[in-house]
């Protein structure tokens, strides 16, 4: 099976790639909260989002810049399973990603569905580092990297599709590596 989206390359090492500086942890400060068009809103600290159901899933991870890493092996909290906690209404057919320090990134929810999408807090069997998003990142293995967003803190439902920090600035809202969706047109 063809592992490469088209024109992306293999890396052996794993790049470290963002706007602006990676953000402080302060784990008693730190929440995750989840509103918008939902009807259970939720707020979580640090520890309550480390008790939930924990899922682990290795898959691939595609910059749209180019290069790909094969095999990452992420552990989390599946978006199917925030879905649950909090019950979207029927009108929120999308979320935007929210991060510290202002990066953002929106999703349909039928992508961010997928049994591969979770939010990750381990790497390769280790805590995840600040500089590759810990405490907590989005992972969307099928879609372009710049989806996958570092520092989560916040879940928005929306009835649209939002424009993300990149994706105003000229990348695919659509992102899918495999049809080569890098900007928009
Ligand atoms: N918060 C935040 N998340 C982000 C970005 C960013 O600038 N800020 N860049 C994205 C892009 S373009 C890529 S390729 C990946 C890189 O993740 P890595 O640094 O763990 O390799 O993070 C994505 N998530
Ligand atoms: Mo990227």
């Amino acid at each position: 099976m063809q592992r490469l989206p088209p024109n992306q390359r293999q890396t052996a090492d794993f790049p470290v790639l963002h706007f602006g500086k990676v953000p402080e942890f302060d784990r008693k400060s730190w929440d995750f909260t989840v509103g918008g068009a939902v009807e259970n809103p939720l707020k979580l600290t640090y520890d309550e989002f480390l008790a939930l159901r924990s899922t682990a899933s290795t898959g691939d991870f595609h910059c749209v810049k180019g290069w790909s890493r094969l095999d990452l092996k992420w552990e989390g909290v599946l978006f199917s399973e925030i879905v649950k906690l909090t019950n979207p209404e029927s009108s929120a057919g999308f979320a935007t990603i929210e991060a510290d320090g202002g990066y953002t990134t929106g999703l349909p929810l039928a992508d961010l569905l997928e049994p591969d999408v979770l939010f990750a807090y381990r790497l390769d069997d280790r805590p995840l580092e600040p500089s590759h998003g810990g405490p907590l990142r989005l992972v969307v293995p099928r879609k372009y990297a710049y989806k996958s967003a570092k520092w989560v803190r916040k879940v928005v439902f929306t009835g649209e599709q939002e424009l993300g920090f990149w994706e105003e600035r000229g990348y695919s809202n659509s992102a899918d590596p495999w049809k080569e969706e890098r900007y928009s047109r």
